[in-house]
């Protein structure tokens, strides 16, 4: 029986390129935006990009039990990939519950509903949005940074805290979503060439939690699926693809062209959450702004 990879056997790699720096050496990382939509890196790492205290103070807080906030839990029905979120019901991105997405007004309806949650996690003085919006200027080349507004006016949500527990993981995908509804005023205002990923951690897992990222792009025709024809094949793509693991502490920030490579979250074992905060970003259609959301 014929063998569909073994002509890929001995094909050259696709490799993962990355840069792993302290945030003493951001200036390095000027470009980084750049160099991730040209394709240059596909990850960055910024180890102490925020205050590692702050952040694993809130982490510990949020790990601590039902007295958190309100968790929203979009993919409550496939327990593996049970991620729970604060600051939006409605992640812009596919989930169990709406797995094309829910509307744009749906979106928008639960970022005005759920604006606080977010803030109301760090201590007092730390404002989440505010650091964010400082860390990603300092790697976007100089270009002003933004939370898009709807055409109403309506904001968009700057970032989500999502904790992952015991059991937990993030399987493999990708995130190039420009084409669901609740990006239809979003996409035609960005460089659709990628979509990168932020995300800083608050809290690290005993066990897992590590991102993975395989040297296999979104745009390839014959990724290795299930025979379901919907989820990815893990082994075959773990078998075909270079791969790169990340493992991050609190403070610690990665930046992803997740529009472009496959990538998923170890699963967690262990008492210990792991808690991230982050969302996406990409150019504007111009070159001249970088514009992130959750
Ligand atoms: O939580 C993470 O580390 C990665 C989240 C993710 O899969 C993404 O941003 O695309």
């Amino acid at each position: 029986m014929p063998n569909p990879f073994s002509d890929t056997a001995t094909a050259p790699r696709r490799p993962v390129r990355s840069l792993d720096m302290a945030a003493a050496d951001l200036a390095q990382g000027a470009q980084a935006i750049d160099d991730l939509y040209a394709g240059d890196l596909d990850v960055i790492v910024v180890r102490g990009a925020f205050d590692a205290e702050t952040l694993a103070a809130a982490g510990q807080a949020l790990d601590a039990g039902p007295a958190t906030p309100a968790w929203s839990r979009p993919n409550e029905k496939m327990p593996v990939e049970d991620l729970q979120l604060l600051g939006t019901d409605n992640p812009a991105t596919p989930t169990y519950q709406a797995p094309r997405g829910a509307t744009l007004e749906a979106y928008l309806a639960s970022a005005d509903q759920h604006r606080q949650d977010t803030e109301a996690v760090f201590a007092p003085g730390f404002n989440a949005r505010r650091q964010i919006h400082d860390l990603l200027g300092r790697l976007s080349a100089g270009r002003p940074v933004a939370v898009p507004e709807a055409a109403d006016g309506r904001p968009y949500v700057p970032f989500t805290i999502r904790r992952l527990v015991d059991g937990r993981q993030i399987g493999v995908h990708h995130d190039y979503h420009y084409g669901l509804d609740l990006y239809r005023e979003l996409a035609p205002q960005v460089d659709t060439r990628t979509l990168i990923s932020y995300v800083a951690t608050l809290r690290a897992p005993q066990v897992g939690g590590e991102l993975f990222v395989y040297g296999a792009t979104s745009d390839a025709t014959d990724l290795p699926r299930l025979p379901n024809g919907f989820a990815y094949d893990l082994a075959a793509i773990e078998a075909r693809y270079d791969c790169a693991r990340f493992v991050m502490a609190p403070g610690d920030l990665f930046l992803l062209a997740s529009g472009r490579l496959l990538h998923r979250v170890g699963r967690i074992a262990g008492p210990q959450a792991r808690i991230t905060m982050g969302g996406f970003l990409a150019l504007s259609q111009s070159g001249e702004r970088v514009l992130f959301w959750s």
